[in-house]
């Protein structure tokens, strides 16, 4: 077991419409473990100009996305509210975790590939470093779990990766400047200066389907609006989208296993048990044998009551963009404490004068 008292850090990236999936998957969580950890939630600004450099719009998206954590019940008081790039400290430490990490890691990661498509070469390198700035952005703050969906399980294995070598091979200075926390690692007893942080990826609905593909996620950047339900959608929009989702002929099986197979039947059906707040076998016993055209508007139902106090909520708060500002600025300050405190440590340990 760690010794590293708990704390919780993610971020979301400013690139778009925030959607279901990133509601289901990321900031609902968020909002629950603040009852139980302290917790620090970025914008990361810095992480969207990699895929796309320059944005029409990027400090209205980063507005935006803050209005969307404070809408879903983010306390910014009681935690930290903040954007990357109002603290330098993130791209400081992403450079000494550039040199930390190996090529040969950052070319195994699947979103590297994904977003990089056929044209790597012409890819920035931003996005190619992407995990290890990432890893910065927990580890600056020592954060011990991180709240995600499961397309982001790869990039966490990596930021352990990254602590256990900084570490390591910095093992004799950590202990010589007293800077070692005591933790488990296997069957071992360490002590280090990073903590190798957990991953929360757990629930209904760590991976959000496309409504057009169940075999593609939910994504902010799929051309198709009709692919996600936005946070910005009005009820019309979201029922529009429900009926219009893509499904196959039956009707829905009568057992949970049933929906092996059918992966856009075991989307819908993931989406209704995650909002409901219900395992997927009561959502089965209650729709299990009805056609889609009976179950889609139960579902459509639920998403409208579920999303519309946020989207509201959202609304009423972008209307004072000032009041963000001064919201991303309060945090930022309480960050870059925490932030200035790790990197006094990392730059005694590498011997940074
Ligand atoms: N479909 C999803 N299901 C569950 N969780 C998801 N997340 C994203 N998509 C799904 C989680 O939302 C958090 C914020 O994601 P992000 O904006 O930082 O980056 P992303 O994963 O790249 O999100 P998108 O929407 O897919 O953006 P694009 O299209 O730009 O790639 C993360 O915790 C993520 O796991």
């Amino acid at each position: 077991m760690s010794e590293f008292a708990p704390r919780v850090f993610s971020g979301v990236q400013p690139t778009g419409n925030l959607h279901l999936g990133n509601y289901l998957g990321a900031i609902r969580k968020f909002v629950a473990l603040q009852e139980s950890h302290d917790c620090l939630y970025c914008v990361v600004d810095l992480h969207s100009i990699t895929a796309q450099l320059v944005h029409e719009d990027l400090a209205g998206q980063t507005r935006s996305i803050t209005a969307a954590f404070l809408a879903a019940g983010i306390d910014a008081d009681k935690h930290i509210v903040f954007n990357q790039s109002r603290v330098p400290e993130h791209a400081e430490l992403a450079w000494i975790f550039n040199c930390v990490a190996r090529i040969g890691w950052m070319n195994r990661m699947t979103q590297f590939k994904d977003k990089a498509g056929k044209d790597r070469e012409n890819a920035s390198l931003g996005l190619l470093a992407y995990p290890s700035l990432m890893a910065a952005d927990i580890l600056l703050y020592r954060a011990t779990h991180v709240p995600v969906g499961d397309d982001q399980k790869q990039h966490l294995e990596l930021t352990r990766d990254i602590a256990q070598k900084f570490n390591n091979d910095f093992s004799a200075k950590i202990a010589a400047l007293g800077l070692g926390v005591p933790m488990q690692v296997g069957e071992e007893r360490v002590d280090g200066f990073f903590p190798l942080t957990e991953p929360l990826i757990e629930g209904p609905a760590t991976r959000v389907m496309s409504l057009k593909d169940g075999t593609k996620k939910m994504s902010k950047s799929d051309p198709s609006d009709l692919s996600r339900i936005n946070l910005t959608d009005d009820a019309d929009q979201i029922a529009r989208k429900i009926r219009k989702a893509k499904t196959d002929p039956n009707p829905l099986p009568e057992t949970v296993e049933g929906l092996k197979g059918r992966p856009e039947a075991e989307n819908l059906v993931g989406i209704f048990a995650a909002l409901a707040d219900r395992p997927r076998a009561d959502v089965i016993a209650e729709y299990g044998g009805k056609p889609f055209s009976e179950f889609k508007p139960a579902l459509a139902d639920l998403a409208v009551s579920a999303l519309a106090p946020v989207s509201t909520e959202m609304r009423r708060i972008e209307s004072d963009p000032a009041e963000i500002d001064r919201v991303l600025a309060k945090g930022g300050e309480r960050a870059r404490e925490i932030a200035l405190a790790t990197m006094k440590d990392v730059k005694a340990i590498v011997g940074l004068l």
